[in-house]
């Protein structure tokens, strides 16, 4: 069953009914200032930080579910019938309705009784405001007498102060009215530098800023007392709860229609604003008001918004695909890519999984997540590398997190992820190959941005790889620390006590659990930085390298290799963890997945009986489970990971972000089809179909669907933020479809299904687009390689001479 409709042309998901399974989400904005909007327009912004700088309030887990957002009532003053024209929060039943995901904006558009309206709302390039571009339409036979209401709840900034600190927050809400623009300057009088507006572009007839007089005592959004007697109160808040609401009266001609503008904006007054004096009680309108007249005009709204469309259109031309599958090309093309855009921008803090106040940038989460955005915003992949890299600690080791406001390391959450330091090195390698920038590893970073401390970036590279190298157990393997990828894999007995989750443990206090994954993770991470180390010229580094590398190979055959898979750790008493020693959880998926990425088992035989293992124990028709069997109870020396029920989460859900390793390990051993139907049994838009099943939006990916032993097999969430859009993107990309960056230029060696004839991709590739066209010869994956006509040994498309912009690839497949 489906709830709307993929729109290729336009780029846009297009919801044909409200009521989806569960909110159906998009982004606003893609620089400071941004949004979450769901299909009914729920949701709230915020400025940089979802947590410290929360524009708009937005209660998680309320009744009824996404409640509060961007809502606009229409009342028809004749009958006196008020409705919500993105359906909620009224839910008055509309007589069509639509809503269009697009990059960066969303339309929703209904039409109840001959009343038609269409919102759409987006943030303008290099802007910090949102608009609300609002058409309304008289489609009846006789003229129409309406009142609109905009509607918004202010948030006190910091959300998680916001939602508990009652006692002092009821008392400190402040906002002033001038010229129909609602400011909210709550913190105002000690800060003085940051206040939000919300403005309109028709004449007001009235307004409200405090709730309760806009709702009425008792009631709630759906119903608010304003809008059912047709006329604002013109309220001011003194604390309680400020919020935003403005009433325009708009009489309409049979098919006349009008278009009313709203703007909620942030502003930030420089600290030596010479317009706001200390100890002035108003705030400093004067620096928003050119920005407001501005885009409180339709001609400007409209540019804005055609600029936005060319900025995504852009990123998402730089790698196009033409492919025999619908489901490929759409995801390639257009929702894979934009997800990674909003990983990159959100790493795991706001979606409507992610509260927006518990977690920072992750720091193994965003240099995996770079892997799927390296190739649109290079520079910013330089910046953000730059400061990942500044949080490392002069150990080599990392904070698990860091605060997008202050770019600090999160002490709360603290380091000793063993597995965190090593990504840096192939989010590192990956830009290179990217954008030929080697001038990124003499950039002078410090340590825990301590000044003083800076080394070149490539020493911090060095001290990622030593870092495993000098902390290793009894067998050889690499100590697994707190945890690895698998942040639920706790073996060092950590106690579940309140207040102790967070306790970390070294090998001198005699933790020894060991990962077989972070060996995998070493050998992927070890040949990408000898490649580097050979590149400039230091080989002897770079057979150190290989040589490190291969001793842990060694430790992985002998202490790591089950039988028919690979073993996923070591417990804190030595005993092996996914093994068929144990009764439950005999076998994981990382290290299957990473270690065969690591080139482990390629050449005898151990790759292919593992992921043979994969297919017969952990596939399911809706994608490859994280371990079998599932753990039926709580285990104190397995930590978290037992502590769900099984099929959900790290315990035998289908954690997606694991699934293209083994998408990537199927095509070093050649397996096309294989690879490629792994990769649609997760592939939002192929799921489309099963949408009541599925639930979540058929255009991303979530962190994990539920697995064979759950009760709702098949049912995802945690959409959004999750390092699953990055690695499916470089699976198909870069697997696949075989188009891969390297040091010496564009790799291409498809590993495609039988059946496909072929396919074609446009790539732009340091500043030179490359028209790729593959052609099938035969069953196999040997390739043969023509650029701009002549043939070349090897699959490696040369880099081209300075000045050239397109190069002709072809490429047959036998
Ligand atoms: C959650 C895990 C999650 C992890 C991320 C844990 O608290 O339960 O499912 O993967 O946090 O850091
Ligand atoms: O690897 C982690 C990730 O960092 C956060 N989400 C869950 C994953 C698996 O535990």
């Amino acid at each position: 069953m489906k709830f709307g409709t993929f729109d290729d042309q336009n780029r846009e998901y297009v919801i044909t009914r409200p009521d989806t399974p569960l909110p159906w989400i998009n982004y606003l904005g893609c620089e400071a200032y941004f949004g979450i909007i769901s299909n009914t327009a729920g949701g709230y912004s915020f400025y940089q930080d979802p947590r410290l700088r929360r524009i708009t309030r937005y209660r998680y887990n309320n009744v009824p579910m996404d409640m509060g957002g961007r809502y606009i009532y229409l009342r028809d003053n004749t009958s006196g019938e008020f409705w919500s024209p993105s359906w909620q929060p009224t839910r008055k039943p509309l007589d069509e309705y639509t809503c269009r995901h697009g990059q960066g904006y969303s339309i929703i558009s209904s039409s109840l009784k001959g009343v038609f309206a269409s919102t759409r709302y987006f943030v303008p390039m290099g802007e910090n405001l949102e608009v609300w571009q609002l058409t309304v339409r008289n489609d009846r036979g006789e003229a129409l007498d309406l009142s609109v209401f905009s509607s918004i709840e202010f948030c006190l900034w910091d959300a998680l102060d916001d939602s508990s600190n009652f006692q002092r927050n009821f008392s400190t809400g402040q906002v002033e009215v001038e010229d129909g623009v609602i400011y909210h300057k709550t913190e105002y009088r000690e800060r003085r530098n940051h206040f939000a507006y919300f403005a309109c572009s028709a004449e007001v007839a009235g307004f409200d800023t405090q709730r309760e007089a806009f709702l009425g005592a008792y009631r709630g959004w759906d119903s608010p007392q304003v809008v059912e007697a047709g006329q604002c109160s013109n309220s001011i808040a003194y604390g309680w709860s400020p919020v935003g609401v403005h009433q325009v009266n708009v009489t309409l001609q049979p098919g006349e229609e009008r278009q009313v503008i709203f703007l909620l904006g942030y502003h930030e007054n420089p600290a030596d604003d010479k317009f706001d004096p200390p100890g002035s009680q108003t705030i400093n309108k004067r620096a928003v008001k050119t920005v407001i007249r501005r885009y409180l005009q339709a001609e400007e709204a409209d540019r804005a918004f055609a600029v936005l469309k060319t900025y995504w259109g852009e990123l998402l031309d730089r790698f196009q695909v033409e492919t025999p599958d619908e489901h490929t090309n759409r995801m390639v093309n257009i929702w894979n890519a934009y997800q990674n855009m909003i990983t990159f921008n959100m790493s795991r803090s706001a979606s409507y999984f992610e509260s927006g106040i518990g977690r920072g940038m992750g720091y193994r989460d965003s240099n995996q997540d770079l892997l799927g955005f390296v190739h649109m915003v290079p520079e910013r992949a330089r910046e953000r590398i730059l400061d990942l890299a500044a949080t490392q600690m002069a150990s080599g080791g990392a904070y698990h997190q860091y605060q997008q406001l202050t770019k600090r390391g999160n002490d709360a959450v603290g380091s000793n992820f063993n597995d965190d330091p090593l990504w840096l090195v192939l989010a590192v390698s990956a830009y290179i190959k990217e954008t030929g920038d080697w001038s990124i590893l003499d950039a002078m970073v410090p340590y825990d941005n301590q000044p003083g401390s800076e080394t070149p970036l490539y020493e911090h590279l060095q001290r990622s790889v030593r870092y495993t190298v000098e902390r290793k157990g009894p067998h050889g393997l690499p100590l697994i620390g707190r945890a690895d990828w698998n942040d639920c894999l706790n073996l060092n007995c950590f106690s579940s006590e309140p207040g102790q989750s967070f306790q970390t443990t070294t090998n001198k206090e005699g933790k020894v659990a060991e990962s077989v994954f972070i060996a995998g993770l070493f050998a992927v991470a070890g040949r990408e930085m000898a490649e580097l180390a050979a590149a400039r010229g230091n080989s002897a580094e770079a057979r150190e390298l290989i040589s490190q590398v291969e001793e842990m190979e060694a430790v992985v055959y002998q202490h790591g290799w089950d039988g028919a898979w690979f073993r996923r750790a070591y417990d804190d008493f030595g005993r092996p963890i996914g093994s068929a020693q144990n009764e439950e959880g005999q076998i994981f998926i990382e290290p299957q997945g990473m270690c065969i990425m690591g080139g482990l088992g390629l050449d005898d035989g151990k790759a292919e009986q593992a992921l043979k293992s994969v297919g017969e124990r952990l596939a399911t028709m809706h994608g490859i489970v994280l371990q079998q069997p599932a753990y039926s109870q709580y285990y104190l020396h397995l930590g978290e990971i037992s502590s769900y029920p099984p099929g959900y989460k790290e315990n035998a859900g289908i954690f997606c972000h694991t699934n293209p390793w083994i998408m990537i390990a199927e095509t070093l051993v050649g397996h096309g089809d294989q690879a490629h139907d792994y990769y649609l049994r997760i592939n939002p838009s192929r799921r489309e179909e099963i949408s009541e099943v599925h639930r979540g939006e058929p255009y991303v990916y979530s962190q994990m669907i539920a697995g064979r032993d759950a009760a709702t097999h098949g049912e995802a969430k945690n959409s959004w933020l999750t390092g699953t859009a990055a690695w499916n993107y470089v699976a198909i990309t870069q697997y696949i479809l075989g188009i891969q960056p390297t040091l010496k230029g564009l790799k291409v060696a498809p590993v495609i299904p039988a059946a496909w004839k072929g396919f074609k991709s446009t790539r732009l590739y340091r500043g030179v687009t490359y028209q790729i066209e593959v052609e099938r010869k035969g069953p196999g994956n040997l390739t043969r390689l023509w650029v701009n006509g002549q043939a070349v040994e090897g699959n490696v498309v040369p880099l081209p001479e300075t000045g050239v912009k397109d190069v002709q690839v072809k490429v047959e497949l036998a």
